[in-house]
């Protein structure tokens, strides 16, 4: 692993973080370095509580979600009848939705973003992943990935995602597996891994990136 990490000197620093803010000068460091840093109890219980009961309400059709939020059905369960929360493998798309948009805009979240990305940002994609612990073990199988595979807009350093656990996560039971040091790599083939739990991320990138 160590091995492709590149030297950080001087003239590095700053090439993967945009400076000050709600970074530490330590954490810009692991930053550049890594490319993740971890704030562990960094967005308030009481949102995470509405995101999950918001979740629960539009598997169980109480909240029309009008057309441009997507619910994406596990595929293990595309021959079954299987409804509610544990029908529901993704919440695409919800970047606009009242309670997600709180995630999207909360300064515990932002004001980590702009010191990675700099002060000019633009939410791009907002997601909630759902495995219940008793889902098929086939059924959500997600691969390492790099988003610049889905990406169209450019340059890599001027994008960054925020991710959240909204139940207790380790690494038996569904972190967010990082590989460190990959953002300085060119896009790899993407490999398999299984998680399970529940997690809301939201994409940002610097309003000026371009396609
Ligand atoms: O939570 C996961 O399993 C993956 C999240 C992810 O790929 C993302 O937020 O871009």
């Amino acid at each position: 692993m160590m091995g492709f990490l590149r030297t950080i000197t001087t003239s590095t620093l700053g090439k993967y973080t945009h400076g000050g803010g709600a970074l530490s000068e330590e954490e810009h460091r692991f930053y550049e370095v890594n490319g993740y840093i971890i704030r562990k109890n960094n967005v308030s219980d009481a949102l995470l509580d509405e995101i999950g009961t918001r979740f629960v309400d539009i598997c169980n059709g109480k909240i029309d979600v009008g057309m441009e939020i997507r619910l994406v059905k596990d595929a293990s369960l595309k021959q079954k009848v299987v409804k509610g929360v544990n029908s529901v493998r993704k919440v695409q798309d919800c970047l606009h939705d009242d309670i997600f948009s709180k995630y999207v805009s909360d300064p515990a979240v932002t004001d980590i973003v702009t010191s990675i990305i700099g002060p000019n940002i633009t939410a791009i994609h907002c997601m909630l992943l759902n495995k219940p612990l008793d889902a098929n073990p086939n059924s959500s199988m997600d691969p390492l990935h790099q988003d610049l595979h889905g990406f169209p807009f450019r340059p890599p350093e001027r994008i960054v995602a925020s991710w959240t656990a909204l139940e207790n996560v380790d690494k038996d039971n569904g972190g967010l597996y990082m590989v460190p040091g990959t953002h300085t790599l060119e896009l790899q083939p993407h490999d398999y891994f299984e998680w399970l739990r529940k997690s809301v991320s939201c994409h940002y990138a610097d309003s000026n990136c371009l396609m």
